[in-house]
């Protein structure tokens, strides 16, 4: 029996949070509408639809008020459900967001005793992930931003996160937990206007941190696309910068409430030149899938998501190497990147250079004129991606390098 091609496996590092598989369908107009499931009966949920990691927040696995002693057997219960289900624990978070204690932000509140024990926590969350062997710390500042600009100046903001941020690096180093912090931005809800909407804000962000070389950025699909961005753009700017360290996956409407969707649900030619671009340049950290299932959903859809989430990831990857394998396609690209012999080409600058540029006269009537067949190019993707073209004609290579 032919093995399933999209089948996910460990090299996939596919993810997923015990708050994405544990969603219980509330909304902000309805209440939950699936039974808790406990994390131990996650992990092996995740281990049965074949996902490689599993992340959490502190309170997804430690109640808020648990005792130190129960706290320690809820963490021994977990470590032993994932070693059972051959599932790691990929990436650790603080619930900084729930609790009302939050309701003015966290780390950014204007209550000093907020802001303190917000640290706090987050402190303990770092310990609480390397006791499960977690690498990477997100931080999503839910609560961090307002719904007036009356409480506070946004630039107070910016230098209480930095502090923050400051300070959980030198207690990352202090223990040696080896920790990437990833940043991770969202424009809006639950506050009206969060602070560091998107990615491109928390890479500006991050040039001005202590220990920039520790922190990167944990883009998210929904959030880029409710701030009416193109997700490849910003992945590709942080890639670029070396700050690639995490990413959630997933899928929204541009323009709507954060929908966390089933990765490639709602844009699937959005999602497509995001999986190329991951593929292209080599992306290996976890694909966290930060997504949940319908609210329409029982236990069982649950898994139907979490299925459809890897399988659409691997199907579009697999349309990617047809993309890159493809004649046609191939062909364009080489035409559409075609060199100009004898232009003084843009580059560093040097004396002799810039004389060369000076000195040349463009004709630019007739540069006008070359050919840019994006139409065509972007026809046989939609061929590609609607299945209509195979992109592997049999017995031909590439004529132009894959990236
Ligand atoms: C929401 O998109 C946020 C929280 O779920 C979590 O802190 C972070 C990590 O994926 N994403
Ligand atoms: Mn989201
Ligand atoms: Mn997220």
């Amino acid at each position: 029996m032919h093995s399933d091609p999209y089948a996910p496996h460990p090299e996939h590092k596919f993810s997923f949070g015990l708050w994405t598989v544990g969603n219980r369908g509330r909304d902000p107009f309805g209440d939950a509408v699936r039974p808790p499931v406990k994390p131990g009966d996650l992990v092996r949920l995740l281990g049965e639809v074949g996902a490689w990691g599993v992340n959490l927040h502190d309170n997804d696995l430690v109640p808020i008020d648990a005792s130190s002693a129960y706290r320690n057997q809820i963490v021994r219960d977990f470590k032993k459900a994932c070693t059972d289900q051959g599932v790691v624990t990929s990436m650790v978070s603080a619930n900084l967001f729930f609790d009302p204690v939050f309701r003015d932000g966290a780390l950014t509140a204007n209550d000093p005793a907020v802001r303190a024990y917000a640290l706090q926590k987050t402190l303990r969350a770092m310990d609480l992930g390397a006791e499960l062997g977690a690498k990477t710390y997100v931080i999503w500042g839910g609560r961090e931003g307002t719904e007036t600009d009356a409480c506070r100046r946004p630039d107070d903001a910016v230098v209480r996160l930095r502090d923050a941020v400051n300070y959980l690096c030198e207690y990352n180093l202090a223990n040696g937990y080896g920790y990437r912090i990833a940043l991770e931005a969202k424009p809006n809800e639950p506050r009206g206007d969060a602070y560091f909407p998107t990615t491109g804000a928390y890479l500006a962000f991050i040039t001005t941190l202590a220990h920039a070389d520790m922190v990167g950025v944990n883009p998210e699909v929904a959030h880029e696309h409710m701030a009416g961005l193109n997700i490849t753009h910003a992945v590709a700017q942080a890639w670029e910068a070396g700050k690639l360290f995490h990413i959630d996956l997933n899928d929204q409407v541009i323009g709507r409430y954060d929908q966390d969707f089933r990765f490639a649900a709602a844009n699937p030619k959005a999602a497509f030149f995001l999986v190329k671009f991951l593929e292209d340049v080599g992306y290996n950290n976890p694909r966290h899938f930060d997504a949940h299932a319908y609210r329409t959903e029982d236990h069982e859809g649950v898994k139907d998501f979490a299925r459809g989430c890897m399988r659409s990831y691997l199907i579009l990857k697999d349309k990617a190497a047809r993309w890159n394998a493809d004649p046609e396609i191939q062909a364009i690209l080489t035409e559409i990147e075609r060199d100009r012999p004898g232009v003084p080409i843009v580059e560093k600058y040097s004396e002799s250079h810039v004389k060369a540029l000076l000195a040349y006269s463009f004709d630019r009537i007739e540069i006008g004129k070359r050919r840019l067949p994006y139409e065509r190019l972007d026809q046989l993707t939609i061929d590609l991606l609607l299945g209509v073209r195979d992109g592997r004609a049999a017995g031909t290579t590439p004529t132009r390098k894959a990236p």
